[in-house]
């Protein structure tokens, strides 16, 4: 089954959003295989945003991933990859459409609530940077047949 990696970012921790980020994905019908709070270290966060290091403002993204606590998560389902980028939104939050995260919480390109891969490929690099195997949690929902 298909998973990918979402990460609430400290904008979205500081300003009480985690429950409504969460309560968005588990609506939709994702399964949590994975959750936990940590304060990134700045060599993770590096890591994490490795493709972008050459860009103006990855100095600055880092800074911002590594000021406070961010809710690190696992969701697993089919699709799930492509289907979570669409219930986030649009990079830039003010052109992100209503109905969407960033289009419903957000303003700023810099602090735009969440993060979530971009494909399976990365979504593997992702979990694997981020998590234990250990850590990730396999089970089923028992009253999904209506999701499949
Ligand atoms: P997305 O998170 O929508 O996949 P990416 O991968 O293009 O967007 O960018 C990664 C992160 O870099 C974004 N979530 C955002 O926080 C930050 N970012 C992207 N473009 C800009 C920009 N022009 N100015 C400031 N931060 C940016």
């Amino acid at each position: 089954m298909e998973r990918t990696f979402i990460a609430i970012k400290p904008d979205g921790v500081q300003r009480g959003l985690v429950g409504e980020i969460i309560r968005r994905l588990e609506t939709k019908g994702f399964t949590l295989v994975a959750l936990k709070l940590l304060h990134p270290s700045r060599e993770l966060a590096e890591q994490h945003y490795a493709v972008h290091k050459e860009r103006p403002f990855f100095s600055g993204l880092v800074d911002f991933i590594t000021s406070g606590p961010v809710v690190a998560m696992v969701w697993q389902g089919e699709g799930v990859v492509a289907a979570s980028r669409l219930t986030i939104g649009a990079t830039n939050p003010l052109v992100s459409p209503p109905g969407t995260i960033r289009g419903d919480l957000g303003i700023n390109i810099g602090r735009n609530l969440i993060h979530g891969s971009d494909a399976v490929e990365t979504a593997q690099s992702e979990i694997a940077l981020w998590f234990k195997e250990e850590e990730l949690v396999s089970w089923s929902p028992t009253v999904s047949p209506w999701l499949s």
